[in-house]
């Protein structure tokens, strides 16, 4: 069974963090709106979905996928690099605490799940704004007794690694060339996002599909010609607070947690 933990949309959003765009009015009743939506593509493309409630003071509390990291049967919970952020982690680890081993990344190391990028066994990890040496070390000394290597990745332009690269198939990855040099992923296929969307980077592959935001039709069909199924999701509420379509889940297979 393939599980997807969200977390509600915080009234609070309008505050929060914001590193490369500017800060345009955010809905807050249609980003609840397309919240729903992309729960109900998360369950019909196989998951089960557990929803945290929203909690009102943290404003970026939707965006989950960055309080941690599921490599196989256990959750790294992080130490995001925003401090505003750093209170969402707790209540995520008490929701994983029951299917997954829970370890954590201390002080001073700061990690935010947007900057992991798995594919097979490794796991790429953004040198970005948000991500210091001390976390990539940290999270390469908890992954390594699993089966799992870290590469650190130089991230310029963007706010995660992730905004610049996703898994879309089976080592095969969409890649935004300017914010990452693609030639660190060794052994994987690259498609390019199309030149008119260069924010385009980030897709949710799920099983036999990718969920992608509205915005970017080029490149979704960019997808669909190299074969791939997209489910076109819309995420503009979301896009304004630095936001696409990884980040509002946290994605673990019980296989994986299997035996544990
Ligand atoms: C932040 O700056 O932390 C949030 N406003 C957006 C986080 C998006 N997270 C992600 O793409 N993994």
């Amino acid at each position: 069974m393939r599980h997807a933990l969200v977390r509600g949309v915080s009234p609070a959003m309008n505050r929060c963090e914001l590193t490369h765009c500017t800060r345009e009015p955010i809905d807050i009743e249609r980003a609840e709106t397309q919240h729903r939506a992309y729960l109900t593509a998360l369950e019909e493309s196989g998951c089960r979905v557990h929803v945290l409630p929203a909690v009102p003071e943290l404003p970026d509390c939707v965006f989950i996928e960055d309080t941690a990291v599921a490599v196989g049967a256990t959750a790294v919970m992080t130490r995001p690099g925003a401090a505003s952020r750093r209170p969402e982690v707790d209540a995520v680890a008490d929701a994983l605490r029951d299917c997954l081993e829970i370890v954590w990344i201390v002080p001073p190391a700061t990690l935010d799940g947007g900057d992991v990028l798995c594919v097979g066994r490794t796991l790429f990890v953004g040198a970005s704004g948000r991500t210091n040496s001390a976390g990539v070390a940290q999270l390469r000394s908890l992954v390594a007794p699993r089966g799992y290597n870290v590469v650190s990745v130089p991230v310029t332009g963007c706010l995660h690694l992730k905004s610049a690269v996703t898994a879309v198939a089976d080592h095969v990855l969409l890649v935004q060339e300017r914010w990452v040099d693609g030639d660190a992923f060794s052994g994987c296929e690259r498609i390019e996002v199309d030149p008119r969307e260069p924010g385009a980077a980030n897709g949710l592959w799920i099983g036999d599909k990718i969920l992608f935001p509205a915005a970017y039709p080029y490149t979704a069909e960019r997808l669909r010609r190299r074969g791939l199924r997209v489910r076109v999701v819309d995420v503009s509420e979301f896009a304004k607070a630095e936001g696409a379509v990884t980040c509002c889940s946290l994605i673990w297979d019980d296989s994986s947690a299997a035996g544990r």
